[in-house]
């Protein structure tokens, strides 16, 4: 981070500390307005956050000194900023909607790639969905199960949780992603083999979950209609950019959705991995999504800093986390149907930014990506919200909401909305130990009635939850992640936590099942792997 620039906001936050949120909004009749900002059919109101002029503007030049504008376009246009890697990062290419695109990864264009495979996805939806596609005994499938962990489950997961409204009831979508046999054997319960059809879902096509659990699947599938490698031609397609994996799995390459190595798993969502959600709610509208998600790419990419949604995300989220040593944010989507949304998120923000070396390689002087954490909007406000308004914890917190609701019954929605709205006024205006005197409430109470506020939120709304709307809200956080990414001055796109626990889960499986291993850890795992060996009598 550059220090110059951050030393600048130090100082515009020194000088505003002790000013609430409350004083800050009886000085400025104009606050909300002069602090909201509208894109991609989204509006951000940040006006209730522990900001100035003086901050953003210190803010601002943080960005700048990080030349951010240069490094959006870099990520834009190719360049292997994924440089641990050697891997461009080109998520925005998968959602570029413009029929004339071309973005250039070593000298090749990959746009006519990007749009052979939405294409071919596209016509294996419509066969899915219209019954031209069937199992091996000729019947229509009705049963969806994806395969796959972490980025290549939970954008799927989350996505056609959230867009069900748009979705074919009468063909069920289920994930299993836990290698504990329990997710698999669940949902094998729940479905026909004669009418499921199972998406292989892994970029690696190595993952050991991921290719345990389809390996179950398909002798589930075999014993149930026999057929061998016919009945898993028509039940088993792949998600993958590893073909050699895919082939030797036993998934012709015709039934193989391509993505390429500069997807990266958390950004893949709107890639091959995407196809469980288009089998879900159609082509059209999973291209509807692509168009959101290319609107809030323009905006990130045009919209001068001041004016730039994810930018101003991104820099509140510095604000609090390095400023005011916030060490976790929560995410509050007041909609039922972004329940999975805090949980794909978390991933994309704790994976990316979860780094403590900056580019150099040298240890950060700062703390860098948040704990992000929620629940939906009303529940959490019976559990945890009391911590946020009353604990000694700072925990900004972001609010969604739609003004539209999916299912308009009663007045259920404007009491959700109400709930929404007047949460985020409590956390930023308290309520004063005169306003709980003249409520009535006794003496002694008055301190435990006392509300401080000056709780800084964030309300991001639509009209309604749409493909569209949901594309442009994941494109949001990404850029966001981005940008904070690109001002700590840390890869945001590589995951070596994830490698190692790949890796070390490997050498401790040989040790479980070999017949005499010679325990070489460390005295704690070495006395549990002989526990464990002991109870299923191995020892
Ligand atoms: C995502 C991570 C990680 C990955 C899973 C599954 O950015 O790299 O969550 O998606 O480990 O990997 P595969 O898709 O290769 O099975």
């Amino acid at each position: 981070m550059n220090q110059e620039a951050w030393k600048k906001v130090e100082d515009a936050v020194a000088a505003s500390k002790t000013t609430t949120i409350k004083q800050l909004f009886a000085a400025d009749p104009d606050r909300a307005a002069k602090y909201t900002l509208s894109a991609a059919g989204w509006t951000l109101d940040y006006s209730k956050n522990r900001i100035d002029a003086n901050v953003m503007k210190a803010l601002f030049g943080l960005a700048k000194a990080a030349n951010l504008q240069e490094e959006i376009e870099k990520m834009f246009t190719g360049a292997k900023i994924n440089r641990t890697e050697n891997r461009a990062v080109l998520h925005t290419a998968l959602r570029n909607c413009d029929p004339a695109a071309q973005v250039f990864v070593d000298g090749k264009d990959v746009m006519p790639d990007v749009r052979a495979v939405l294409a071919k996805m596209g016509a294996f939806a419509d066969a899915v969905r219209s019954g031209a596609h069937r199992g091996f005994t000729g019947k229509r499938i009705k049963y969806v199960v994806n395969i796959g962990i972490g980025g290549s489950d939970l954008g799927p997961v989350m996505a056609t949780l959230a867009l069900a409204p748009y979705s074919k009831r009468s063909i069920k979508s289920f994930f299993v992603s836990n290698v504990d046999a329990t997710h698999l054997a669940e949902t094998l319960r729940q479905v026909k083999a004669a009418e499921t059809l199972f998406i292989v879902a892994s970029k690696t096509f190595t993952t050991q979950e991921t290719m345990t659990n389809a390996e179950s699947a398909r002798d589930w599938l075999v014993k149930e209609l026999g057929g061998s490698g016919s009945a898993v031609a028509k039940h088993f397609v792949a998600l993958s950019t590893n073909e050699a994996e895919v082939v030797k799995f036993g998934i012709d390459p015709a039934n193989m959705f391509a993505f390429w190595d500069w997807v990266g798993g958390r950004y893949s969502l709107p890639s091959a991995i995407g196809l469980s959600l288009m089998i879900s709610i159609g082509p059209k509208n999973f291209g509807k999504m692509l168009k959101g998600y290319w609107k809030m790419d323009k905006h990130f990419r045009t919209a001068r800093l001041e004016k730039n949604m994810p930018v101003v995300l991104a820099l509140l989220g510095i604000l609090y986390s390095n400023a005011y040593g916030a060490e976790s944010y929560a995410v509050l989507p007041y909609d039922q149907y972004l329940s999975r949304f805090p949980a794909y998120l978390q991933q994309m923000d704790m994976e990316s930014n979860g780094k403590a070396v900056t580019k150099d390689g040298k240890p950060v002087a700062y703390s860098t990506g948040p704990i992000e954490w929620g629940e939906p909007g009303t529940n959490g406000q019976h559990s945890f919200y009391q911590l946020i308004h009353q604990g000694t914890h700072l925990i900004p917190a972001d609010f969604i909401g739609f003004c539209k609701t999916h299912n308009p019954i009663g007045d259920h929605h404007d009491k959700l909305m109400a709930n929404l709205f007047a949460q985020t006024e409590a956390l930023a205006f308290g309520k004063t130990a005169e306003q709980c005197r003249a409520d009535g409430d006794p003496e002694e109470l008055v301190p435990f009635k006392t509300f401080e506020g000056n709780r800084p939120t964030n309300t991001l709304l639509a009209d309604d939850l749409t493909p569209e709307t949901l594309g442009a809200l994941v494109a949001l956080y990404e850029h966001k992640i981005f940008t904070q990414g690109v001002i700590w001055n840390i890869y945001s796109f590589d995951q070596w936590g994830v490698q190692l626990g790949k890796v070390l889960a490997k050498n401790v499986l040989k040790d479980l099942v070999a017949e005499k291993p010679e325990l070489k850890h460390d005295s704690s795992t070495n006395a549990l792997i002989a526990h464990y060996r002991k109870v299923l009598g191995r020892a």
